[in-house]
């Protein structure tokens, strides 16, 4: 038992003072790992063209593993939110969602254009979260606002801009697939600016979201999205090949 919990990094003695939190970071890490496990390995099983879009869902799932090591290990050591670590993952792993999009569309005809609006909407939608976290914690309502622009913006392009139209023209799996991910982008990614306004505070104090802690929203939200988004994608994948 020693042996085991050294070997996942935990000392025996802090495993009584693992909390809520700890925990989360804890599940999140190993769901992380083996997603990448399950993505890397079953690249094999899918024609080029998909190889590429597999190979990305687990680029995000592996990214956020090792942060997640880094996180759980930031947080058991120091008790605080491990808020650098956080945005690095999210700054790399966001865009990496954006070219998922990117590539399912690429058969209508999508262009670099429209990966390159999405990338650039989400970094504006995370350096401003940074800044309202971290820099100017103070004025963290009026950034998160910013940021939720930026967020909105997103899920306009996908539900009904360019992405949307594209998605339509292609048709079957690929439109029902892009549906799904569309879902994901309103619903699950509506978690995180829920964990932002658990974390700092503005007019939202009162709603009183802070039962849960901002990083128990965050690694809920991370689980769901970006494992979710590589089953989609492997979803389709799956069924592309069956069909060709
Ligand atoms: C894998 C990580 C993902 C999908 C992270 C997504 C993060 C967001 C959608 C964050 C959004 C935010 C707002 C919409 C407003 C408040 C600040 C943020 C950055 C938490």
């Amino acid at each position: 038992m020693t042996n085991l919990l050294n070997f996942i990094a935990i000392a025996p003695e802090t495993l009584g003072t693992m909390d809520s939190t700890a925990f989360t970071f804890f599940i999140g890490c190993m769901a992380m790992m083996a997603a990448s496990a399950f993505f890397f390995f079953s690249m094999n099983d899918f024609d080029r063209k998909w190889k590429t879009s597999i190979l990305v869902s687990g680029l995000i799932t592996f990214i956020a593993a090792v942060h997640y090591w880094y996180m759980r290990d930031y947080y058991m050591t120091t008790g605080e939110s491990p808020t650098d670590f956080r945005y690095v993952d999210w700054i790399l792993t966001v865009p990496l969602m954006c070219v998922e999009f990117y590539l399912i569309l690429k058969v209508a005809g999508a262009k670099k254009s429209m990966l390159w609006k999405l990338i650039l909407l989400s970094v504006v939608m995370l350096v401003t979260g940074y800044i309202g976290e971290v820099s100017d914690s103070d004025n963290a309502q009026i950034w998160g606002l910013v940021s939720g622009v930026a967020y909105f913006a997103i899920v306009y392009e996908i539900w009904l801009g360019g992405a949307a139209k594209l998605a339509k023209e292609a048709g079957g799996s690929i439109q029902r697939a892009h549906k799904v991910l569309c879902w994901f982008v309103l619903v699950g990614w509506a978690i995180y600016p829920i964990g932002y306004m658990a974390g700092t505070s503005g007019w939202y104090d009162m709603l009183g979201l802070s039962v849960l802690d901002m990083d128990v929203w965050y690694n809920i939200a991370d689980a769901i999205n970006k494992i979710g988004f590589g089953l989609v994608i492997y979803n389709l994948a799956l069924e592309q090949s069956k069909t060709e």
